[in-house]
């Protein structure tokens, strides 16, 4: 099922071949469609697209088909699906200049974050392809004479992938890439906020499955707001769906998906630290804290938006970080010589204002201050000036994730207590410890350390990569997607019992003869 969309001009103008993403698959390109979304680029304000939303007709349309394609593509042996998945990992290598450009366009991440966020893409395809021989069971032996036991994992059917707008296409790529050598389809509800990347892809993975003779429904996409993401929730059709997105969002799928028994992995909220011990790389250090906090525009869900640094150390660093801050460059994200691009929108720039606001009012002491910026090259509205704030662990607006690149500074003497101030607060996605004392690490990483779902040493909280399971605890939901053993999440698990014997013994010995 595809989408009928409109492209303006201005995508020819930042040098994407539109042939490369989709067009030359027979897809129209149309400049207006009657009922849809606008995506407007926050580098420069321009409409890239408009894009149909699904309605509960087209939805019922995808899901039918999506129904149909699980019925062959469960048929094809993983190893085979892996090959596909291959081949989309190839297609993905020939167009990443192409998609990572309009990544960062219709985002506003940065060129180099646009490339290395389809490098993930690329990187998980491969994972998927190895992964593909590799969906083992265990055997058992059984406590009866002659009997066999095992267990064998299957395709669950159909997966629902509601995607956020910071990672457009490499979170989807996660679960897609994942459920497809498992052996499941995908109905993927991009975030409203970046459609056009989503589109693309679609196109891209499309056009793989064609030449395979596999059908369209092994891949599909529906556009739209909440309304949408509803219809996969509430639907026992969809076994499986994976949400990535704020904990407000995550919360309300859960509630719908637990409502009918069926399965959701989330990945939400994060509030992550690092804390910077007296034993630190300073250098390290301010070059982690740095990319953490301000890559993306602090719209990672991995962003760094807590310091806890020790007292001895923590002068040096707060200064040190202020003159790196006052070198970043700001401006749009295709210029390479920007470090900092916009914020996703004017909605954004508004949490963001609010959340300064708010520190301020609780007693927050500016060491670089925020600020929307304006004239020339900032025409969209949407860029604005990472700030740092000298803060209290227990502030209300530090316990909660601004979507931003604003970066709290807290004080700490004992490394207990910079471990409990880690832990204080309801999200548990990343965190991470600069030191080069083993055992202050080691006390980090130990069960009575950090609490999240990420815990690193001697590297920032963000740019996870693809091998690791990806995922936290607490209000980040739980769930674990990408690599390790994430892939268990997509399929269903059997256990067999097979007798060979000639009686019929039963377990725990019980008797019962007549
Ligand atoms: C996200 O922000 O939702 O670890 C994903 C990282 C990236 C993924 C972030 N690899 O920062």
């Amino acid at each position: 099922m595809t989408n009928t969309f409109g492209i303006s001009q201005s995508l020819q103008k930042i040098g994407i071949k539109p042939e490369n993403l989709g067009s030359s698959t027979g897809i129209n390109w149309l400049d207006s469609v009657e009922t849809s979304f606008s995506s407007f680029s926050p580098a420069d304000g321009e409409l890239i697209a408009k894009v149909q939303p699904a309605n509960t007709e087209t939805y019922e349309a995808v899901i039918a088909q999506a129904h149909l394609a699980f019925e062959k593509w469960r048929t094809v042996p993983a190893p085979q699906r892996g090959e596909i998945v291959r081949e989309i990992g190839n297609a993905l290598r020939e167009v990443k200049e192409d998609l990572g450009k309009l990544v960062s366009y219709e985002m506003g991440k940065s060129y180099q974050e646009g490339l290395g966020e389809v490098q993930e893409m690329i990187d998980i395809c491969d994972f998927a392809v190895g992964l593909s021989r590799q969906l083992y069971g265990l055997t058992i032996h059984s406590e009866r004479p002659g009997h066999r036991m095992y267990e064998q994992w299957h395709p669950l059917g159909i997966v629902g992938i509601i995607s956020a707008f910071n990672f457009p296409v490499a979170v989807w790529s996660w679960n897609a890439a994942l459920a497809w050598v498992c052996g499941d389809v995908c109905v993927w509800k991009p975030s409203e906020k970046a459609p056009l990347s989503a589109v693309a892809c679609q196109h891209i993975v499309g056009k793989i499955f064609a030449q395979h003779g596999m059908p369209e429904g092994i891949s599909s996409l529906i556009i739209g707001d909440h309304q949408v993401g509803e219809l996969l929730s509430h639907d026992p059709r969809v076994p499986l769906v994976s949400a990535t997105g704020s904990t407000r969002m995550g919360k309300l799928v859960a509630k719908a998906v637990g409502e009918r028994l069926g399965r959701s992995l989330l990945e939400l909220g994060g509030n992550n630290a690092i804390i910077i011990t007296e034993n630190a790389d300073l250098d390290i250090a301010i070059r982690g804290a740095l990319f953490g906090a301000v890559g993306t525009a602090g719209q990672r869900c991995t962003t760094t938006r807590r310091l806890i640094i020790q007292e001895s150390v923590y002068e040096e660093v707060k200064t040190r970080l202020a003159s790196a801050y006052s070198k970043l460059v700001i401006g749009n994200p295709l210029d390479e010589r920007n470090h900092v691009g916009p914020l996703i929108d004017r909605d954004a720039v508004e949490s963001y204002l609010a959340a300064i606001d708010k520190v301020k009012a609780e007693g927050g002491k500016a060491v670089v201050d925020g600020g929307v910026l304006g004239g020339k090259g900032f025409e969209s509205g949407c860029y604005v000036k990472p700030a740092i704030f000298e803060a209290e662990n227990h502030f209300e607006i530090v316990q909660h994730e601004t979507f931003a690149p604003i970066l709290y500074l807290i004080k700490y003497k004992t490394l207990a207590e910079a471990i409990a101030l880690q832990n204080g607060v309801p999200q548990g996605l990343s965190s991470a410890i600069m030191t080069t004392n083993m055992r202050e690490a080691e006390a980090f990483l130990s069960a009575a350390g950090s609490d999240c779902g990420i815990a690193n040493v001697n590297i920032g909280t963000s740019g996870a990569e693809i091998g690791g399971a990806f995922g936290g605890e607490k209000e980040t939901g739980g769930g674990r997607e990408s690599g390790s053993d994430a892939w268990k999440a997509y399929m269903r698990r059997q256990t067999n019992t097979i007798n060979y014997s000639t009686s019929l013994p039963l377990a725990q010995g019980i008797k019962f003869d007549i």
